[in-house]
């Protein structure tokens, strides 16, 4: 089949809903919850605001609109390789200066929601990825790598979303080691279902932050508060994951959008 007789096969699939489309993100507003960073850091990301410029009223009288503060890094978001000191000289490494075809890739999920759920700090290792590999199928070159932890069950309540407590926060992540074996395969890039592509207790790992620190000094991609991700089958989705082409911009919110195949 030439790729043209597979786009016209694949818009019938959608329009029939044999694709179906699944959101995989999360509500974006006032309550979602925004990564807390040590006091020392007295600049952060606010909460998000979205301020009424009218709805069918004396300020707009036959049109509704708003105009937010918001954050590159909040709710369901992208991290670009400029985020990170690691990432910096990347010229391509910017929300407005980054290739777009890789940003539509096959997804690998890889289900650690009972790990996550009996223990809130669980780490992923480049062991427990070659595992989910013999069962399901290799990870190839330019596809995203997510993690499922059905942490988007907690986003409701920042609380149970950061779980920080005297320690810190207690989210579940990769060690450097599965960054690092997952770079050698050549992803695209790494998301999780938490506040951020790192674990909760990563600052204190032996390379602090190496979802952070590795996949930025390759110039991948992290993708952080995905939703939805039991929807998807291990192998066989396409996830689009497109940031705002903001101006030098590190990241950005996005509406993560997996194509998932049902007949
Ligand atoms: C800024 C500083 C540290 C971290 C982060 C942002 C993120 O996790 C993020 O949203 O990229 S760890
Ligand atoms: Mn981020």
């Amino acid at each position: 089949m030439t790729s043209a007789e597979t786009m016209q096969e694949f818009g019938r699939l959608l329009a029939s809903g044999s694709i179906e489309v699944v959101d995989c993100s999360g509500v974006l507003g006032p309550d979602t919850p925004i990564l807390q960073l040590p006091p020392d850091f007295a600049k952060t990301t606010p909460k998000v605001e979205i301020h009424k410029i009218s709805e069918y009223d004396d300020d707009g009288p036959f049109f509704a609109w708003n105009w937010l503060k918001l954050g590159e890094h909040s709710g369901t978001h992208f991290d670009a390789p400029h985020h990170w000191i690691t990432g910096r000289d990347h010229a391509d490494g910017y929300t407005d200066t980054l290739d777009v075809q890789r940003l539509v890739a096959p997804v690998n999920v890889i289900d650690c929601s009972k790990q996550s759920a009996e223990n809130e700090d669980f780490l992923l290792t480049a062991d427990g990825v070659k595992e989910w590999e013999a069962q399901h199928g290799e990870i190839n070159a330019g596809e995203w790598v997510v993690m499922r932890t059905d942490w988007d069950r907690r986003a409701d309540s920042e609380a149970d979303f950061l779980n920080a407590d005297d320690t810190g926060p207690h989210s579940p992540g990769p060690t450097p080691d599965c960054i690092e074996y997952l770079l050698g395969k050549k992803i695209v890039g790494w998301g999780t279902q938490c506040i951020g592509t790192d674990a909760g207790q990563a600052g204190g790992m032996e390379r602090p932050y190496p979802a952070h620190n590795l996949l930025h000094r390759d110039n991948c991609f992290g993708l952080a508060s995905l939703a939805n991700l039991d929807k998807l089958p291990a192998k066989g989705a396409i996830l689009i994951a497109a940031p705002l082409k903001i101006k030098n911009g590190t990241g950005s919110p996005i509406r993560a959008l997996a194509l998932v195949p049902k007949v």
